[in-house]
């Protein structure tokens, strides 16, 4: 497979000026008519006509009406052109039944949707499938369905038709087309400016009860960005489609947002709490894309941060002033050390903007999306509120209709603060995650803090430069005041020191607050000091920091040293966990232990070889004595921590994770009736799912999750629940058989990625049985792979991540993983995104 080069990027040699789409649809032979006005650009020197198209029947082709022979290539067409403007027609024939990658157009329950981005729009007509080639579209849609939808405003409507405009200049990525029998939930929102836009969120017959959460979500979000950025709606109508085979979580399609059913259908009696939660960020995340992705997009796709970054940010401020800062906050930085530091120290670690790609699918990554909104946030915590804003106007005013670059980006706000940007742009070009180390004198009322910072090498990438950090600070003295509020030191070389003045009695130092950039932290710090910051520090999370971790190196030194938990520990998180004053949500956050992969990542950078079951034990021996020096708080907190009438607002949901927390405790001491009587009696999803995981995570719980299973039979999404439960909770041992018999329950199939998800991901997410020293569960998974590649490359590709940290563990380990990842690289036909993944994991 060829790789593609930042470097080599050049202009298309034409503009469009208009698009007309016409779909006659058919399951298996819908044909796609199109008429294109191309115009040269002048910007371009290459003049070479290439259409991009795959898996396209062309019927016929015109050039002003003439008809042609194009010469067909690797990847579309080439064709002789007039040296003026001109018009391209084509018919083409597809068929979307049979498109089981769900890229393109294609069939799900009896519905049509689509998925274009990133390079989708090439398998439905012959087209310059590039986002800097923006036009106007008008599409037909013809069938005989109940509805017919697209992008922009609807135009006509007849028997078996109808036409939709698009006004805004739009990259084929973000092209849309829904049809079916589908219900719409209705609602309206009158922008800033007195407009008032239609509002629908469609989905199946069945499912029109699951949308109210969802509309007043993007109501919450219209308004934020407009109070926030001052982005205002720019269409009569805003439509958003549920799907229920969907590669993504959602897509932004301009007008037109399509959904995984999972990311936007809500009911208490379906939805935990969690779910809640993050559809109103993915519904506030798509919308917020209509300014930072489709009215101004990516020139290409090495951009790709560049709207998705940015939008991240936008919906975790957004989710932040809904609910929570200080528990956003935490919980943003738990999925970016899961996620994005993990992915950073092993071979798929890239830049925020990759300067190669084989399949750009393969580059929507925790690096691009979290690290992405972690470098906006920087850059805010650097210039500050009110110039980051005035960065941001400048930005959309200069490029509104564009498709830009990083470079322009950043100009926006060089040009709006006079602040040079030139080394803090490193972060994106620059992979890994930088270790800050920090030592700290202390002379006669003065506190120096010296930091050293470095970037371990990464794929490509030896020779790592000083980055920008800011580093949040703040002073706490002995007597547990703060004498020095939060402050942003601003480090830009690989060694400085910051000193404070005038101090009466030698404070201690409080860290990375908020998490001001991501970074390793390494200081000398004792666990005394570690529980002090617990009690005292007023930046919540520094706080959870502190907790975290404690619990961290207890639980490395019983897994290296075999030595008993401390009581440091142990008392530390009773007291956070007691406090009325501290947030529940918060509380329960405390509660929760380092994942059995991040102490894998511990271990192996101390340079002690991770022993998974070893880990395993660990932590389920840390969950016994947890529960037992709590036993005498636990019931009441239990008892303290009932909600009434379900509401899925952070008062809520915070009540009940801190509970379910406490629950998951109980259960180890009381035989399961606690969770058993909740389980019977819960009437919302949170505490019927909690109550059963408590269940499953004491080795209880077998009736619970027949009767679960019976109750629950016909519904998708949470019947995802029931597999990944059983899949999740499963100890090492049986975590690959279990895995194994599900794939084989009459329910399984690996065309619905949330199913095969549910089950595999779940798989490879148990750390102790994803990594049992028989293998199974390595071998079970490349089989799984090497059968869903023929059917859906894309999230075979992503799914074979699982294996991304293999040269942590030991030489038989390592053995078995390069045995199944060469298996898989030797499948014959395998598809381009599987080859460029399981090649950079081996390399
Ligand atoms: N653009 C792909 C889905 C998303 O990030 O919104
Ligand atoms: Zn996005």
């Amino acid at each position: 497979p060829q790789t593609i080069y930042l470097k080599d990027y050049t202009p298309f040699g034409y503009r469009i000026e208009s698009v007309d789409l016409t779909f006659r649809l058919h399951p298996t032979a819908t044909r796609v008519i199109s008429k294109i006005v191309f115009a040269p650009n002048p910007e371009a020197t290459d003049k070479r006509f290439f259409l991009h198209g795959e898996e396209l029947e062309l019927i016929s082709a015109t050039v002003n009406g003439d008809p042609i022979t194009p010469r067909l290539v690797e990847g579309g067409l080439e064709a002789d052109v007039p040296e003026g403007p001109f018009i391209w027609e084509a018919e083409v024939e597809i068929s979307p039944q049979t498109n089981t990658a769900l890229e393109g157009l294609y069939m799900s329950n009896g519905m049509y949707s689509t998925q274009c981005e990133a390079e989708g729009f090439r398998k439905i007509t012959y087209y310059p499938d590039r986002p800097d080639v923006m036009a106007v579209f008008t599409v037909r849609v013809e069938g005989d369905l109940p509805v017919l939808l697209s992008n922009g405003n609807p135009v006509e409507r007849g028997a078996g038709f109808a036409v939709w405009h698009d006004p805004w200049p739009k990259p084929s990525y973000l092209f849309a087309l829904v049809a079916g029998e589908l219900i719409n939930h209705p609602d309206t929102f009158t922008t800033k400016s007195g407009r008032e836009v239609e509002l629908n969120i469609w989905v199946r017959p069945g499912d029109e009860d699951k949308c109210a959460f969802g509309m007043e979500a993007l109501k919450k979000s219209m308004k934020w960005d407009e109070d926030t950025y001052g982005r205002e709606y720019d269409l009569d109508i805003f439509n958003i489609v549920a799907v229920d085979d969907f590669n993504m979580g959602a897509m932004e399609n301009k007008g037109l947002n399509i959904f995984n059913s999972s990311c936007v259908l809500t009911s208490k009696e379906t939805s935990t709490d969690a779910n809640f939660e993050r559809i109103e960020g993915i519904i506030a995340h798509e919308y917020f894309h209509n300014w930072t992705g489709n009215r101004i997009t990516c020139r290409d796709w090495f951009q790709l941060c560049l709207k998705e970054g940015l939008t991240v940010y936008r919906d975790q401020m957004f989710s932040g002033d809904m609910r929570s800062h200080a528990v956003k906050r935490i919980e943003e930085v738990m999925i970016l050390r899961a996620r994005q530091f993990r992915e950073d120290n092993g071979p798929l670690a890239h830049p925020v903007r990759p300067e190669s790609f084989v399949e750009i699918n393969n580059f929507y990554t925790a690096t691009v999306y979290e690290k992405g909104a972690e470098i906006i946030g920087m850059l805010r915590r650097l210039i500050g509120d009110e110039a980051y804003r005035k960065g941001c106007d400048l930005y959309f005013d200069r490029h509104d209709g564009q498709a830009v670059t990083i470079e322009d980006w950043l100009k926006a706000f060089e040009d709006a603060t006079g602040r040079d940007l030139a080394q803090f742009k490193q972060w994106y070009s620059q992979a890994g995650t930088p270790r800050l180390k920090m030592e700290e004198s202390w002379d006669d009322g003065t506190l120096t803090l010296t930091f050293t910072q470095s970037t371990p090498p990464t794929p490509g990438q030896s020779g790592k430069k000083p980055q920008v950090i800011p580093i949040a600070v703040g002073l706490i003295s002995p007597n547990g005041d703060e004498v020095v509020p939060t402050t942003v030191l601003e480090m830009t070389e690989a060694q400085q020191s910051f000193t404070f003045e005038g101090l009466g009695a030698r404070p201690v130092a409080s860290v990375l607050r908020d998490f001001s950039a991501p970074v390793i932290l390494e200081r000398e710090i004792d666990n005394d000091t570690r529980a002090f910051l617990l009690a005292h520090d007023t930046d919540p999370f520094q706080k959870w920091e502190m907790g975290r971790a404690l619990a961290k190196d207890t639980l490395m030194s019983m897994i290296v040293k075999g030595t008993k938990p401390s009581f440091a520990y142990l008392d530390a998180i009773k007291s956070v966990l007691v406090d009325d004053g501290l947030d529940p949500a918060f509380r329960a956050l405390s509660l929760g232990l380092p994942a059995q992969d991040d102490l894998a990542q511990s271990l192996f950078d101390a340079g002690v070889t991770p022993d998974p079951q070893r880990i395993f034990e660990a932590r389920e021996e840390l969950r016994h004595l947890l529960s037992a020096h709590l036993r005498e708080v636990l019931p009441a907190l239990y008892k303290e921590n009932e909600t009434g009438a379900f509401v899925p607002d952070a008062e809520g949901s915070g009540k009940r994770s801190l509970r379910l927390a406490v629950l998951s405790l109980l259960s180890l001491r009381d035989e399961g009736v606690t969770a058993r009587a909740l389980y019977k009696r819960a009437d919302n999803m949170t505490e019927q799912a909690g109550a059963l995981q408590a269940l499953l995570s004491a080795g209880l719980g077998t009736e619970e999750l027949q009767a679960f299973e019976a109750q629950w039979k016909g519904d998708r999404l949470v019947m995802d629940k029931w597999f990944t439960m059983q899949v999740a909770s499963a100890v090492p041992e049986t975590a690959a058989q279990v895995a194994e018999t599900l794939s084989r329950h009459p329910a399984f199939t690996n065309k619905n990625p949330n199913r095969f998800r549910a089950v595999f991901g779940a798989l490879s997410a148990n750390h102790a049985g994803f990594h049992h020293e028989s293998g199974a569960a390595y071998r079970l998974l490349a089989d799984q792979l090497i059968t869903l590649d023929a059917i859906n490359p894309q999230i075979t590709a992503r799914m074979s991540g699982a294996f991304e940290t293999w040269k942590r563990y030991d030489a038989d380990r390592q053995d078995m993983i390069r045995a199944e990842l060469e298996r898989i690289l030797a499948t014959p036909g395998l598809s381009r995104d599987t080859t460029e993944m399981v090649s950079r994991i081996l390399a």
